[in-house]
């Protein structure tokens, strides 16, 4: 990528920049939804049982579960607690970076996204925008934890060598200035703070969110972004999102990477990034049990799934308010990087292969299930035998390579309507052997 011109802040303009290489290669990245609905971590289990979500529902609205979140509230802290008193409890006290550092590494991911600040406006490294917009203390830095813990993170992970990223809620559901008058909201608050938390921190991934409440022109989103690639620290580093404005999600292929979430799906051909929690919800949801929890076989299919369409997979985690990622989380990232010890090199680096770019069907799939194991069908590329009537395939290439994740192999195997290079080996990653294999069409 060249970075040399200078950009205008219109889409148009900062579409030439493309999104830094790093990104689409690094296919595996670790999402961290940590805040004060860290305290609660409530949630009604079930699609959309987002405990992130916990002081909307407690407001009362007519979406969602806020009914039985406020009855939980109502009967395990009393009728009319505020919300912001939980913060006195998200004390972050057992909280070690570098332990997490570590396992994130050791899950192979190479890259990480934190909340800096989700919809409830709370932020884990200190500004004076949140605090004085607010009107009392609503950072971990002069609150409770009394710590940087977006700091400290960013250097534990960097020194693992990961990269590091934030999520930033572009507004903040009850912020009291957003509430009276949102141009002030965007101009004192939102920007100023968004370019201290890039200037100070030096992210590598901005993933925006809450855009949906005005357009790009009023957030003034298309002029930050000028700054962004033209004058901050990451400019020629940064990899962004495409929620800048209820007129962006899904557009701008060039300056942004798209967004999917909970198996929303993309088509392959552009630069995009799935995110999903292990269980329902992106927030620690303490009603989850292990049943829940996606198993670790299932969330590496998930990662072959989403690479082999060309997108990159953000596996969402969420610690507890003291601090700690809950160890069956833990579990299932190390499970995935024992796999990726093995498998990594059909990962990252990976393209689609051209195949493998289409549904089998040439349409998206009607629904979800089908969604993860809808792919260019195998019954094209190798003999279904009886025992192996209903398996999938998936592919991903690189120059001189061929990947097939198999569910299964056997000593040969019977490759058809597709020709291999003069004298190609077929072999099975983390073994030496070669595998025998005959060839049927063309
Ligand atoms: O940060 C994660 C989510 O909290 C956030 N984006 C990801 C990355 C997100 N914001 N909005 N949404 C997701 C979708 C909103 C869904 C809603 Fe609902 C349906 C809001 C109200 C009804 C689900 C049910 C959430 C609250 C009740």
């Amino acid at each position: 990528l060249v970075f040399a011109q200078k950009y205008e802040a219109n889409w148009e303009s900062l579409n030439k920049r493309g999104i830094p290489a790093w990104f689409n290669n690094a296919k595996f990245g670790i999402f961290i939804h940590w805040g004060v609905y860290a305290v609660p971590s409530y949630a009604v289990v079930g699609p959309g049982g987002y405990s992130e979500w916990y002081w909307y529902n407690l407001r009362g609205t007519q979406e969602g579960s806020h009914a039985q979140v406020q009855a939980f509230h109502d009967k395990s802290y009393g009728k009319g607690t505020p919300y912001e008193q939980f913060e006195s409890q998200f004390t972050a006290s057992l909280f070690n970076p570098q332990q997490w550092a570590q396992v994130f590494r050791r899950s192979g991911a190479k890259y990480v996204v934190l909340t800096s600040k989700h919809h409830e406006g709370y932020c884990l490294w200190d500004n004076k925008q949140a605090n004085e917009s607010w009107g009392h203390s609503w950072n971990a830095v002069t609150g409770t934890p009394k710590r940087d813990l977006l700091g400290d993170l960013t250097e534990a992970v960097r020194k693992e060598g990961l990269k590091m990223g934030y999520y930033y809620s572009l507004y903040e559901w009850f912020n009291p200035l957003w509430l009276k008058d949102r141009q002030r909201y965007v101009k004192e608050v939102m920007t100023p703070q968004f370019k201290d938390l890039v200037t100070r921190y030096k992210p590598s991934v901005i993933f925006s969110d809450g855009e949906w409440e005005m357009s790009d022109t009023a957030w003034q989103s298309p002029s930050l972004l000028a700054w962004l690639f033209n004058e901050s620290p990451v400019k020629d580093e940064v990899a962004i999102d495409d929620r800048w404005g209820n007129n962006t999600r899904g557009k701008n292929n060039g300056a942004t990477y798209l967004t999917s979430e909970y198996g929303s799906g993309m088509q392959p051909g552009v630069i995009w990034e799935e995110s999903q929690g292990i269980g329902q919800s992106y927030g620690y949801n303490r009603m989850e049990t292990a049943d829940d929890y996606k198993k670790s076989s299932d969330l590496v299919l998930m990662l072959v799934d989403i690479v082999s369409r060309g997108g990159n997979l953000l596996l969402d985690i969420g610690p507890t308010a003291d601090g700690r990622i809950p160890v069956i989380m833990q579990q299932k990232l190390l499970d995935i990087g024992k796999w990726l010890e093995v498998n990594g090199e059909a990962i990252y680096d990976t393209k689609p292969w051209k195949e493998s770019r289409q549904w089998s069907n040439g349409k998206r799939p009607e629904t979800k299930e089908a969604a993860y194991m809808a792919h260019y069908s195998v019954n094209d590329l190798v003999k279904k035998s009886a025992d192996h009537a209903n398996i999938e395939l998936f592919f991903t290439a690189k120059p001189g390579a061929l990947y097939c994740f198999a569910p299964a192999y056997r000593q040969q195997v019977t490759i058809r309507n597709y020709t291999p290079a003069k004298g190609a080996v077929v072999t099975v990653l983390g073994s030496s052997k070669a595998v025998k294999w005959t060839q049927k069409g063309k």
